[in-house]
C-alpha cells in the first residue's frame, strides 16, 4: 500500500462519549426494568442507535412496536444531547490533535468515519468541525458497521483507493466494517477484545506517522 488517506471513528477514538451513551442507555433502562451494565454497553459500540436499542429490548425479551422504539431511541438521544452538548475542547482525546497535524503536514488526507448521527454537533463542540477532509456518519450511511460503507463513502469523497487508507477503530464491528473495506486497521482499545485489527494500540498518543509507515512496511 501507499498511505494516501487515514480515517478516524469519532466514539472511543477521538473523543470519549461511550461514557455518554453508557449514562443515556442506563437512564432508558432504568425506565423499562432492564438491566443494564457497563459490560452490556460494550456490545453496543459502534453499532447504530436503533440497533443498540435492539440489543437493549432483547436482552429483557421485550417485543413492542416500532412507533414505541421510535420514542425510546428518541428520548434516549435527548438524554446524550444533553451530555454532549456540554462538551469542549478539553476532551479531545490525547494524542489526536497531534497525529491529525502529522499526517496533514505529511500531505496525507483525512476522514471521519463514525455510525453517530450526532457527529456534527461532537465535531462542532470540539473545535474539530474543519479539521477533515471529509466526514461520512450516520447521517449519510445506510448501512451500519460491520457492513464497510461508512468507510468506502470516506474513500470515495476523499478520491482514494480503499486499500491505501489506514482505519482507527474501536469497536470490533469497526475493525470488521474497515477489512471488508479492503483498509488497513488499528485498533484502539484493549488487545483482548480487539484480536481482529491489524495493529493495536490504548490510545491515538502511542502513535506517529513514522510508526504507521513502520507497522505496514510502506517506504
Ligand atoms: P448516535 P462511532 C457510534 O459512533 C457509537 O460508538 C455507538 O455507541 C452509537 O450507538 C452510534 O455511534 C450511533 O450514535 O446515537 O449518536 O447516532 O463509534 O461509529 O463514532
Ligand atoms: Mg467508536
Amino acid at each position: 500500500m501507499s498511505l494516501e488517506a487515514c480515517i478516524f471513528d469519532l466514539d472511543g477514538v477521538l473523543v470519549d462519549t461511550a461514557r455518554y451513551h453508557f449514562l443515556a442507555w442506563k437512564r432508558l433502562a432504568a425506565q423499562l426494568n432492564i438491566k443494564f451494565t457497563e459490560e452490556d454497553n460494550e456490545h453496543l459500540k459502534g453499532v447504530s442507535r436503533m440497533d443498540s436499542l435492539e440489543i437493549i429490548l432483547n436482552s429483557a425479551n421485550l417485543k413492542i412496536d416500532q412507533k414505541t422504539k421510535d420514542e425510546y431511541a428518541d428520548q434516549k438521544n435527548r438524554w446524550y444531547f444533553e451530555y454532549i452538548n456540554r462538551m469542549t475542547p478539553d476532551e479531545i482525546l490525547p494524542g489526536s490533535l497531534d497525529l491529525i497535524n502529522d499526517l496533514k503536514k505529511a500531505g496525507i488526507k483525512i476522514a471521519l468515519g463514525s455510525a453517530s448521527r450526532n457527529t456534527p454537533l461532537i465535531l462542532e463542540r470540539l473545535g474539530l468541525e474543519n479539521a477533515f477532509d471529509a466526514i461520512a456518519d450516520g447521517n449519510i450511511v445506510l448501512k451500519a458497521k460491520p457492513d464497510p460503507e461508512v468507510f468506502l463513502t470516506a474513500a470515495r469523497m476523499m478520491g482514494v483507493n480503499p486499500e491505501d487508507c489506514i482505519v482507527f477503530e474501536d469497536a470490533i464491528a469497526g475493525i470488521r466494517a474497515a477489512k471488508t473495506a479492503g483498509m488497513m486497521c488499528i485498533g484502539i482499545g484493549s488487545d483482548q477484545v480487539l484480536t481482529e485489527a491489524h495493529y493495536i494500540v490504548t490510545g491515538l498518543d502511542k502513535l506517529d506517522l513514522k510508526l504507521l509507515l513502520k507497522i505496514f512496511n510502506i517506504k
